[in-house]
């Protein structure tokens, strides 16, 4: 019974999205800043839905495609903030933002469209607070906005071309750490069926995002490692992604953000913390954890998001300091 009442939910916020698209025939797609699987899937897959209904549409993304995505994005249809000739009748266009539920995550499309847009739309499945009286369609126990954007596609009717189930496919795979985390449900795979019936290949997919790995990803990863420190009798793993790692095995900066999760392979851990900065990037921090343990509640306190399981914020001390503060700021779970 209660998933009856989260579809009829769903259904009435699916309506709103309807009215948003049918009411705008203009629209800027983006997702937050360092851009996952999750959030491009979606994107792809949004767009072609919205051209169908011979909408405008670009995507614009404050970040580049990351190259191990590229298979997203064949048409080179991403386009970046930052470098973007705006067209003449910019402002009658509307933004749609996918996998963030804060405006200002999107990075460089915040600062190119803030001071202008009339309307935006946030599809999305973090908790936080910021930005959610905006008209938006947020559901928090869906496992990816990929999954809430194939449930949207189905729900209307929509045929999905190959690439936008392979789309949607890689985002639910991505943000499900392949079928694994908590949120992971039976309608995560009835819409699964539903995208490889599309033509979504699993093997294929899975060794483009597991197994298509280059030699400077693994060699950060070994240094990334070597920074690990236990604290509280190896419950919580605390762990550093700094620019001097990049620059030392020329790997790029999302690659290693992947490494989260690797502590939470070990038995006994509850919490894994990254300090991560890329090469002239501000310095984050995310942190995971496992059960009934709300890392959220420290990633809002500091200005961030995200929910129970998987938060982050961003920091303006230097890494030392973050450091002491968020070991800090944790230790509330562990007394
Ligand atoms: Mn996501």
């Amino acid at each position: 019974m209660k998933n009856r009442k989260i579809a009829k939910d769903a259904n009435k916020i699916y309506d709103e999205l309807d009215t948003f698209i049918s009411s705008h025939q203009k629209f800027f797609i983006t997702t937050h800043e360092s851009p996952d699987g999750d959030g491009l899937g979606a994107e792809i897959a949004f767009r072609e839905y919205l051209t169908s209904l011979n909408k405008t549409v670009y995507i614009v993304n404050g970040d580049p495609l990351p190259t191990k995505y590229a298979y997203l994005d064949p048409d080179n249809l991403i386009l970046a903030a930052d470098s973007l000739t705006l067209p003449e009748d910019y402002t009658d266009f509307s933004l749609i933002i996918i996998d963030t539920n804060t405006f200002s995550n999107t990075g460089g499309t915040y600062t190119l469209c803030r001071d202008w847009i009339k309307d935006f739309f946030i599809i999305d499945h973090h908790e936080g607070n910021s930005d959610v009286f905006a008209p938006n369609l947020v559901l928090v126990h869906a496992s990816s906005v990929s999954e809430i954007i194939a449930h949207f596609l189905y729900r209307n009717n929509f045929t999905p071309s190959k690439q936008a189930a392979t789309s949607l496919y890689t985002g639910i795979l991505f943000d499900t750490g392949g079928f694994r985390y908590s949120k992971t449900s039976s309608e995560t795979f009835s819409i699964i069926s539903w995208l490889v019936s599309h033509g979504a290949d699993p093997t294929q997919i899975y060794e483009l995002i597991y197994e298509n790995n280059e030699l400077p990803t693994l060699l950060l990863k070994a240094k990334m490692l070597a920074s690990i420190e236990s604290h509280h009798q190896g419950k919580l793993l605390y762990m550093e992604l700094t620019p001097q790692m990049l620059e030392e095995t020329g790997a790029e900066f999302s690659e290693g953000e992947l490494n989260i999760n690797i502590p939470l392979t070990i038995k006994g851990v509850e919490i894994s913390v990254l300090l991560k900065q890329d090469i002239e990037g501000q310095l984050k921090v995310s942190m995971r954890s496992k059960g009934d343990i709300d890392v959220s509640i420290i990633a809002i306190s500091r200005n961030g998001g995200g929910h129970k399981n998987a938060a982050g914020f961003k920091s303006n001390l230097s890494l030392a300091d973050t450091k002491k503060q968020v070991l800090s700021d944790i230790e509330r779970f562990f007394f």
